[in-house]
């Protein structure tokens, strides 16, 4: 466990915003093989915590073949029921990325050529951070015109807005939202891509108003708008609506919720993302199940192995760069890394990075200056 300085904070509800510049704890999992050969990857200290290491994390690996990912990853899930909830899918993403980064590094290539590449190069959306009441920040329509704006100078193709969610005193207000998109959209003009992830718990009425008005915008996907535990409520707003539905990102359930929205027609493209999933392989295999019922699987969020996914697959039009806001900029390294995994070129691509394994280029002297826990 180590700290960094960082600039993001997160509210009450979860939601990241800009803050004060502070330190902020962030754990590294190191897995060695016998010969010496190590993987790593990054997580929350909360997710990948020493009791989870030694109660389920140690049981499975130690002695075994580290190549044998499903194998490891399959026992790290039969765990998973009887750990009453301490083993999660974002604690077994992190195992599972460090195992992929072991063999990226030992066969001295990198994870995504490893996946069979299909892409070396993904173009990106700029996903913003969440609306809020900073002046000159994210609070109100015309601040997401202004900062659509800077995005498309910055070389983005295609933007995702994140609106107003509570603690937001306004929030939800789905008024609110379609005047933020009518006014992005009237910013950036009619070539710009354009998708609405906002407030995640809208009713059926409700998210069929905006949907109905994104529709005449032109955007190009709309996302988690209601809760997404309830399958029955998006099959209803799909089967209303022509512009796509994409999902599930937030719900449980791995490879197999994502079988079951599909089969439902509760979305038009489908998503995972690493963490949320419980790794790279399950990623990979809901994107194989959205190819074979002729769907996108949008990869969410950000990294190294979620861009990895990204470039490895061919149902996924664009890379989840960000989050992005006015006060922040997303180009500066963090100081655990010599380079950004994810650097984006002026016309709005991010090259795969050739480094063998994940491609994240780790400060290993930065981190060992800056660690507070070693276990
Ligand atoms: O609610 C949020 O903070 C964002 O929606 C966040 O979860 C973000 O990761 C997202 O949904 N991206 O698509
Ligand atoms: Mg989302």
């Amino acid at each position: 466990m180590f700290h960094y300085l960082s600039s993001r904070s997160v509210d009450s509800a979860g939601h990241s915003h800009p803050g004060p510049e502070k330190m902020t704890t962030l754990a590294m999992l190191t897995i060695t093989a016998d010969d010496g050969t190590r993987g790593y990857a990054f997580g929350p200290p909360e997710v990948i915590r020493p009791t989870v290491i030694e109660a389920f994390v140690r049981k499975v690996l130690v002695g075994q073949d580290p190549f044998d990912r499903e194998r490891l990853w399959q026992d790290l899930v039969h765990w998973q029921r009887g750990s009453a909830g301490q083993l999660t899918d974002r604690a077994l993403a992190v195992v599972e990325q460090a195992l992929w980064d072991l063999a990226g590094r030992a066969l001295k290539i990198p994870v995504y050529k490893l996946l069979g590449a299909y892409r070396d190069k993904v173009p990106a959306y700029g996903s913003t951070m969440c609306g809020d009441d900073l002046p000159g920040g994210l609070a109100t329509p015309d601040d997401y015109a202004r900062f659509a704006v800077t995005l498309v100078q910055r070389g983005y193709k295609a933007i995702k807005l994140h609106t107003w969610m509570p603690p937001v005193s306004f929030a939800p207000d789905p008024a609110m939202d379609i005047k933020a998109c009518a006014a992005v959209r009237e910013a950036v003009g009619p070539d710009i891509d354009l998708m609405l992830d906002g407030y995640h718990w809208y009713s059926r009425t409700d998210a069929l108003t905006i949907g109905r008005a994104l529709e005449k915008l032109n955007f190009a996907w709309f996302e988690e708008m209601m809760n997404e535990q309830s399958i029955a409520s998006y099959t209803w707003l799909a089967k209303q609506l022509d512009i796509p539905i994409v999902g599930p990102e937030s719900i449980s359930g791995k490879h197999h919720s994502r079988a079951d929205w599909a089969v439902a027609g509760a979305c038009d493209i489908l998503r995972a993302g690493v963490p949320g999933v419980g790794g790279i392989t399950p990623t990979m295999k809901v994107a194989a199940l959205a190819d074979a019922f002729g769907m996108n699987c949008e990869v969410h969020g950000n990294g190294a192995a979620n861009l990895a996914v990204t470039a490895a697959i061919k149902n996924c039009r664009w890379y989840e760069r960000g989050l992005l806001h006015p006060f922040l900029d997303y180009d500066v390294v963090p100081g655990y890394l010599h380079a950004l995994p994810d650097p984006m070129s002026a016309d709005g691509f991010v090259q795969l990075s050739q480094q063998p394994g994940l491609g994240e280029d780790i400060n290993f002297d930065y981190i060992a200056a800056h660690t507070v826990t070693n276990y």
